[in-house]
This record gives structure tokens, sequence and C-alpha cells, in this order.
């Protein structure tokens, strides 16, 4: 482990497996050599991890997720190791910077957003609690789109991440399964009398496994993420070989492979399409079988202890194929009844919820899901029968509730409704945050809830420590080690300890200083990326997440406009010095999101070109918002903006990740910031807007445009909209914006909180301008950010829902 050694190796796999030397720019191999020579050392730690989990016999989860939005893992790993300095240093020896092998990685974007990197933070927090888990998800070939910028619109280009390779993965043909889809459905009676069924005619996939290592942080565990590709069956091309159709044989290996091709780049709300619903059944089989097929290894046809030693927890609706799947595998293929089968999957599968907007929420199509997947669609039926007539027995003659509760919605068309077929099978429901879940019990699936009272629990969201504070704000790790020990990466509750030097006039310089040191950073990056120049004097005000209406990117920008009339005005005597930055994703068939992302890009030229905001306002749009990048944001961050409409964000992670890192937040009382404002008290947050419930009692007698006609401020920044001052060329473009500020029905009211906002902003500029107050805040921020790290929030999963051992390995 010693960083010569590291460096040996380093040397030889460049130079003997790579085959390179330095007459050419070789940074990309080089960074694979230093991954290389990092994978050797993880898997030692891994095959004890492995043994150590099989000696204590004891119960595993599995964490089942369409995404995993992994980042970057050089970094992770060497802090996870404890190599990182060293490593650094022996490598600088050479001629060769770390942060330039580092760079060379692509991200593994897996995912969209919020509940993709949850995922990730989640397998990061149980190899550090030592917790027998395992990932499952899909190797997509592409990734999360990348972002390009091209006069202010948003342009998608495809994310070849595994173009060089992926050295961190170990493809598993020894655990190669097949996938059924399509054919349909025999009953026989075998010998003995009992039913049988047979799924047949079926075309077949194989699922490919890769595995990917997941160090716990310096304690000798690592554990496993594994990823399915979809690949052709043998017998598939064959067959149409023989034929003599060489060019059909090929295009049907391609149709295979389509399936773990790319990743559904929508966030918010569900398209109904069948490849999406190939991908979930991929993952929910292929992770089932092979979980399956340990389980014969060691017990046979004996599932008596299944339910003891196995846990599913679903992450949202996406793998709730896994529900049915698990039936029909115990049915059909181990010969268990209806019954045990049932009382197995119920007791092992466990249900996230991560959105309460109705458009996001999963439904299939009957008609497609019995084409695709006809045995499924039996099983859907038959647990909706047992169901229903459950509910019939409890509320008798009460017909309504019954076609309200149904798994499959009547119509027209008829749709099974995931969300209530997880609700149903499952142990466990649990929201993402206080509100949240309380909003699923009061609303969303209140029918469920009476029902099931104990089914329903909250688990507050969280974010891990080592990549969120120790690995990307290495300054303030350092600041905060010397000061308190380095006892919090672990145990983030420690850093109330820091609360008393929140007083303490030295320590405050020296957070001071390095929040510059990170805005530096930050600006940096905005030079360029963006091309705009941050003042790190000014308040660094960010908000980065994807781009949607319910998030209100909007009344950001028109707080932006605000200023920019202020200062138009002369109105500058209180007016402390910002610089706005605005980044993220746009679903590529959102028309208003790509439309906010053009608002943004619009109002940044305009503002920044004009001579008047010198020294005072600068807006910036970030593209290619992505984890790595967040890495540096995040540190560099004064003001974190959270400004959903009330009711609407389940969570948010990257609230988390600001408080951590010392910005304070301006936000509603929404999802998460309701417990950070909890935790940081309410003077050391920027509270405004209407809470969830007034949103809803304000919503029929809404009218935004006697709201605007009544505050002079707000009139004017609609007139500047409405004028074209940011849209002279392009005459229109942003109308269908204006409409829904003005609009009544506007479901997020951004109208509603505009005044708020403003007030709760100039609060903000106050609070700047005192910069020993200010920094007090900041301190206080993260000294009680502690309840937000992900170890919290899946030791509360373990006590509650999970129930697993802390299982350390040998040490190597
Ligand atoms: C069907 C398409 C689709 C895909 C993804 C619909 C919905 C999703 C996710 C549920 C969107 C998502 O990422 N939700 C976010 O989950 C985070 C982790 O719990 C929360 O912090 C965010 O508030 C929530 O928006």
């Amino acid at each position: 482990m010693d960083a010569d050694s590291i460096v040996d190796d380093f040397r030889r796999y460049f130079s003997h497996t790579l085959g390179r030397d330095e007459s050419a720019d070789t940074s990309h191999q080089m960074y694979a050599s230093l991954v290389l020579s990092l994978r050797d050392r993880l898997v030692e730690r891994w095959r004890n991890t492995r043994l150590a989990y099989q000696e204590a016999n004891c119960k595993h989860t599995y964490y089942l997720s369409l995404e995993f939005l992994m980042g970057r893992a050089l970094g992770n790993a060497m802090l996870n190791l404890d190599v990182d300095a060293a490593t650094a240093d022996a490598l600088r020896t050479m001629g060769v910077e770390l942060e330039a092998l580092v760079e060379q990685e692509h991200d593994a974007g897996l995912g969209n957003g919020g509940l993709g990197r949850l995922a990730a933070c989640f397998l990061d927090s149980c190899a550090t609690l030592q917790l027998p888990v395992t990932g499952y998800g899909i190797r997509y070939e592409y990734g999360m789109f990348r972002q390009k910028i091209d006069n202010g619109n948003q342009l998608e280009v495809p994310d070849h991440w595994l173009r060089d390779g992926n050295p961190w993965e170990i493809e598993r043909p020894e655990y190669a399964t097949r996938i059924k889809f399509g054919g349909h459905t025999e009953f026989i009676t075998d010998q003995s009398g009992k039913m049988q069924v047979r799924w047949v005619d079926t075309r077949d996939v194989m699922a490919m496994p890769h595995d990917v290592p997941v160090p716990g942080y310096q304690n000798g565990t690592v554990n496993t993420l594994r990823l399915w590709r979809a690949a052709a069956t043998e017998e598939f091309d064959l067959s149409e070989f023989n034929a003599g159709s060489y060019t059909e044989a090929v295009a049907a290996k391609n149709a295979a492979e389509h399936i773990t091709m790319v990743l559904y780049p929508n966030d918010s709300s569900e398209n109904g399409k069948e490849l999406r619903l190939r991908q979930q059944y991929f993952l929910a089989s292929a992770s089932l079988q092979d979980i399956l097929r340990e389980w014969v290894k060691l017990h046979g046809n004996d599932f008596s202890q299944f339910a003891e030693k196995n846990c599913f927890q679903l992450n949202d609706t996406h793998p709730t194929c896994s529900v049915p799947e698990l039936m029909r595998l115990l049915m059909d293929e181990h010969g268990l009844s209806w019954s045990k089968a049932w009382t197995i999957t119920s007791r092992t599968m466990a249900y996230t919820n991560h959105t309460l907007l109705p458009e996001a929420l999963e439904k299939w199509n009957v008609n497609m899901f019995r084409r695709l997947l006809p045995r499924l669609m039996e099983i859907v039926c038959e647990i909706n029968a047992h169901f229903l007539s459950e509910i019939a027995l409890r509320y008798p003659g009460d017909t309504d509730r019954q076609r309200r509760m149904s798994i499959i919605e009547e119509g027209d068309q008829q749709y099974v409704r995931m969300a209530y077929l997880a609700v149903v099978a499952c142990h466990s429901v649990n929201g993402v945050a206080a509100l949240h879940s309380e909003l699923l019990q009061q609303h969303l699936l209140h029918d469920f809830y009476e029902v099931w009272p104990k089914k329903f629990n909250n688990k507050t969201n969280g974010v891990t420590p080592r990549r969120w504070m120790a690995w990307s704000n290495p300054t303030m790790s350092k600041l905060i080690n010397q000061t308190i020990g380095e006892g919090w990466i672990t145990d983030l509750s420690q850093l109330q300890k820091l609360k008393p030097y929140a007083d303490d006039a030295a320590f405050r310089a020296e957070w001071h200083q390095v929040k510059q040191a990170n805005k530096q950073r930050l600006a940096d990056l905005v030079l360029q990326d963006c091309d705009v120049d941050f003042d790190t004097h000014a308040i660094f005000d960010v908000q980065v997440k994807r781009i949607h209406e319910y998030k209100r990117q909007l009344l950001n920008v028109l707080h932006v406009i605000h200023l920019y009339d202020r200062i138009k005005r002369g109105d500058t005597a209180d007016l402390t010095p910002r610089c706005v930055l605005i980044g993220g994703k746009a679903a590529p068939g959102y028309m208003m999101a790509k439309r906010i992302i053009k608002l943004v890009n619009a109002v940044a030229r305009v503002v920044n070109g004009d001579p008047a905001t010198a020294g005072l306002l600068r807006l910036a749009f970030l593209p290619d918002y992505r984890v790595s990048a967040m890495e540096i944001i995040c540190p560099g961050t004064d003001l974190s903006e959270q400004v959903s409409t009330a009711g609407k964000e389940a969570s948010g992670t990257g609230n988390m990740k600001f408080m951590m890192n010392g910005a304070l937040t301006i936000g509603t009382l929404d999802g998460a910031n309701i417990e950070i404002r909890e935790e940081a008290g309410a003077e050391n947050f920027f509270l405004f807007g209407l809470t969830a419930e007034e949103v809803d009692a304000n919503r029929a007698s809404y009218n935004p445009g006697a709201i605007i006609e009544g505050d002079e401020d707000f009139k004017r920044v609609m007139g500047l909209l409405t004028s074209g001052n940011f849209n002279l060329f392009e005459p229109g473009i942003f109308d269908p914006i204006i409409h829904s500020i003005y609009s009544s029905n506007d479901p997020w009211m951004t109208a509603a909180d505009f005044r708020s906002y403003i007030d709760a902003q100039r609060r903000v500029d106050q609070a700047y301008r005192n910069r020993d107050e200010w920094t007090r805040m900041s301190i206080i921020n993260t000294a009680t950010s502690g309840k937000f790290s992900s170890d919290r929030t899946i030791m509360d999963y373990n006590r509650e829902v999970w129930k697993l051992p802390q299982v350390a390995p040998k040490q190597p």
C-alpha cells in the first residue's frame, strides 16, 4: 500500500500492459495505469469482504436501481484506501500531476439527478458502515447526455463514456443470465396433478454482469455494484444465420443489445416507452435470478429461510417488475405455492418513493405489458384480484374505493399503476424527507395508509461526507481536522464540535480564507466554461440541479432581472455585489425547461454586457452540470438556492452538499429544507414563500395578474421581459414563459412567492455585508449538517427496515 509500490505498478501497467511510452499524449493510459494499480489493491479486500459475508451467513440487502450516478471513482478510491497524498507526491517526482490524471476519468453518468446520485451515496455509506449490501443496476453504453449550449439553447450530445474502456469494471461471463421477453404462457398439469405454468416461445436476451468495486472508508471493506449489459443469445443469431440471413442475424443481435444502450434522460415525466419497460424487467429478472442461483447453490429448493436472509430495496417504482418476477421465479421455476411465494415477496420487498408529481408516476399500458411480459401480466392481475377482494371485505360496497385503489387503472386504455403495485407488495414504503413522507400518507397514498399505516415510514435523505467534503473540499477538511480531529468523516454529528469556533475570530478568519480560495477555484471554472468573470468579493449565489418548472429556476432569473433593473435605475445604495450561477440539464422533450435555459443565457448576455453592472452583478449558465462539476461548485458557494414550490421537491440532496460546505440557504419550506433549517436554526437560514398548505389553500383564488399589478418591482421586471429587451433578435420566444407567470393555473405559483423571495434576497445582501456575521452563520451551517450524512440515513434504513449486522472482513 505504500506509494512507491503503487508507482512501480503504475509504471509496469503503463509500459508493459498498455504498451506505451512518452512519445505521444498518453495521459489517458497513465490514468488507466493508476486505476489498474489501485484496483489490484482493492481486489484482495473485495474477496475478503465476500468471504466475511459468506462466513457470517448473514442477511443481505440488494439495492435495485435503474440509476447509479457514480461520477468519478479515482479520487474516491485513493481517499478510501488512504493513499492519495503519498501517491500524489510519488507521481510528482516522475513529473506526473495526479490532478491531471483525475481529470482524465469520464464521469460515470448513469443517472439523471437526485435519485441516481442518492444511490451512489448510499453505496458509499453501506461500504463504510460494513453492511452486506450489493447494488444492482444497468451498464448503459451511453449515460446522461452531455449538454452543449449553442446560441443559448441546449444541445444534447451522446455520452459515450465507455469509449476509452472502463478500467474499474470486471466482466463476469460465468454469471451471465438468460432473460425472457414476449411469447405466451401454457398451463399444464404435472403427474402429481399440480398445475404448472410455462412461459414459452420467448425471444431471449442474455444479461452479462460487470462488477465495480465500492470501497468503504479506510476499513478494508469493498462492496459490489453489479451492472448488467444486454447481449444476444448464441442460438438467437445462429438460427437466423442458418436460415441464410446473415444481415438479419446481425440486426437481431443489435436489437438485443439495444436494451442497455442508453439511459432515459427523463427525470420527471414518464413516457411509456416499451424499451424503458424492457430495461426495467431486464434489471429485475437478471438481478433476482442472480440472487436465487446463489441461494439454490447453498439451500437447494428450500426457501423457508429466504425472507430472513434477503431484502430488496426498490429505488422508486423503476425496478418494481421485481415483485411479479420474484413471484414467477418462486412459483414457476422453484415450485412454491402462491401463498408461500407471496409471503416471501412481501417480506423481502421495500419501496422508496421519490416524487409526488403525478406526471412522474409510472404506469404501463396493459396491452403492451402483456405483449412483452405475458407471464408477469397474469401475476400482476392475480395480485390485484387478491388485493381487491381484501379491500372489498374491509369496505363492503365501496366500489369507488376499489376503483381508486386498483393496481389496474380502468378506462379507455388500461394501465398498470406501478406505485400501487409496489405499495401493495412491499412491507415498507418510505418517503425521503419528513414533509414528503407526511404528504405521501395524507394525500398521494392516503387510501393505502388507512389500510396499512405501519408500512409507512420516513427516511430523510443524506449525502456522503467522503466525496462531498473530504475529497472535494480538502482545504476546509484540513482546517476542520486541525480543529476537531478526523472523527467527523465517519461520524458527521461530530461537526457539532465546530460550533464554539463560530465565535472565535481567528478561526473565522481561516474559515473565510478557505472559502475565498474555493471561490477562486469556482471562478476559474466559470471563466473557462462560461467565459464570465466572477469576482470572489461578490456573493456566489448558485442554483444547480435539473431544470424543471417546479424547481423554479425562473424565480431566480426574475430576481436577477430585478437586480438589473435596480442597477439601471441607480438604486444601488444597499446592493451587495453578486455572481449568480445557474446550471442543469433539461429533459430533451421538455420545451418549457429548455426555454428557461434560453432565458438564463439571454438575460446573462444582456446583464454581463452592460457596463452599468460592472462590479455589481454577473449571471452565468454553466453547461453540462454533472457530479465532477459539483465537486468544484459546492465548496465555492456562498448562497444555496432551494426555491421549489412548497410540497413539490421530495427532499433535495444538493441542498445538503451546500450546507456541509458552509453555504447559507435561501429556501422555501419544502423537502429537506425544513429539516436543514431546523438543524441550522431559523436565524441561519433565509426563509421565504408559501408553505405547502398555503400553496394548496391559495390555489383557487390565485391571481398573478393582480399580484404583479400591485407590486412596482414585479411590474418593472415583467415589463422588461415583455419588452423583448432580452430577445431583440428572436421576438416572442419568451412568450410561453411570460404566459405561465401570468396564468392563474400556474401549478408552480411563481408570482405568489416573488415579493417574499425578493425581500429574503435583501436580507441576504445585508447579511453578506457583515463578513464576521456571515462567516459565523457559515460555520454554524457546516457544524449543524451532521444529520445529512448518508451514513445516518443508511443506519435508519438498517435499524428499521433491513436489520443487517455489520461485518468486518479480515484485514489484508
Ligand atoms: C419515469 C421517469 C422518472 C425518472 C426519474 C420519474 C422520476 C424520476 C425520479 C424520481 C426523479 C428524482 O430524481 N427525484 C428526486 O429524488 C431525490 C432523491 O430522493 C430527491 O432528493 C429529489 O427531491 C427528487 O426530485
